[in-house]
């Protein structure tokens, strides 16, 4: 019995497996942003960088057109994303919204954030040698007057997972909607990934802040006194971001959002977290949370079906 059991479970996991591989990977090229000198600068020296369009109308459409379903739970491909925060009709309706791998949930939003264009953008930005692949997708919601985002670092999340832990992640955040300061867009603190003892190697994923912070900027203030940092020094900028543009910033940045103070509004987003593709799993400790599901303690690199490489140069 309990070997008809452990059979069925192994061939599901394979058939799970051969449907994400099997997912598209699809970017309008005429959308691709092109690469200065200038950007990778930037993003080094601040954390983070705009890049410009990177979604036609028609893409945004379509990802946008997908959220209603996916936060009903109807999923096309039949396998349920990796997180579900909101659910409808016992959520309170001004609630943020967020699904953690909906490209697994969902055909359209796997083909924005499996696409070659974002890994050739992530890869050029950061200089990986070996491409970039998907870590994971946040799909983000917004509705009029929803609470904020508790400032964090992604690399609590992802780089902490993996070795080498330096430089190895980004995030695209896309607009799916115009957002600005009345929508809450996402905020960051300018330099502070450069900030000393301010890595997140040793926290814990569940450790980090997201949901649910009375004040989003809790936990930034924390961060600049351990790092000596004094209130002086903390800059903050919010930069309006258009519907199918993008800002790319860095694992090590402190970032996060405000309430929205439209009652008319959505903030629609995607966070495309990507990492370089030759990251092997660390070895201090198990890796945990979304990626300990994922982890096969015989296999050092992280698998291509649960973590697609979607760019090689
Ligand atoms: O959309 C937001 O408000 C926050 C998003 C975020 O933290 C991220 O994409 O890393």
């Amino acid at each position: 019995m309990t070997m008809l059991v452990s059979n069925v479970a192994r061939t599901a996991k394979r058939e799970t497996a051969r449907t994400l591989s099997a997912l598209p990977r699809r970017l309008s090229s005429t959308t691709a942003p092109v690469v200065s000198a200038d950007a990778s600068a930037k993003l080094a020296r601040d954390g983070f960088v705009a890049v410009g369009k990177v979604l036609s109308d028609d893409e945004v459409q379509r990802a946008r057109g997908r959220f209603e379903d996916l936060f009903k739970g109807n999923f096309d491909t039949g396998i349920y994303p990796d997180e579900w925060h909101w659910r409808e009709g016992i959520s309170k309706p001004d609630a943020f919204r967020e699904i953690v791998n909906g490209w697994k949930a969902d055909s359209q939003i796997a083909g924005v954030v499996r696409s070659p264009t974002l890994g050739k953008l992530a890869t050029e930005l950061m200089g990986w040698p070996h491409g970039a692949r998907l870590a994971q997708d946040d799909v983000l919601w917004k509705p009029p007057l929803a609470g904020g985002v508790a400032f964090h670092q992604d690399s609590a999340y992802i780089s902490a997972q993996f070795k080498p832990y330096e430089n190895n992640s980004v995030t695209i955040w896309i607009a799916l909607d115009d957002a600005d300061q009345d929508t809450g867009v996402v905020e960051y603190c300018v330099g502070s990934h450069l900030w000393p003892n301010n890595k997140a190697k040793e926290t814990t994923a569940s450790g980090s802040a997201f949901h649910g912070q009375a004040h989003h900027l809790g936990p930034l203030a924390q961060a600049a006194r351990s790092a000596g940092v004094s209130d002086a020094d903390i800059e903050i900028q919010r930069i309006t971001v258009r519907t199918g543009e993008a800002i790319v910033h860095h694992q090590d940045v402190w970032h996060g959002s405000a309430a929205s103070v439209s009652s008319t509004r959505h903030r629609r987003a995607l966070g495309v977290h990507l990492v370089r593709s030759d990251v092997t799993w660390r070895d201090t400790r198990r890796p945990d949370y979304i990626y300990g599901r994922y982890y096969l303690p015989q296999e050092a690199s992280p698998r291509d079906e649960f973590f697609p490489q979607t760019y090689t140069p």
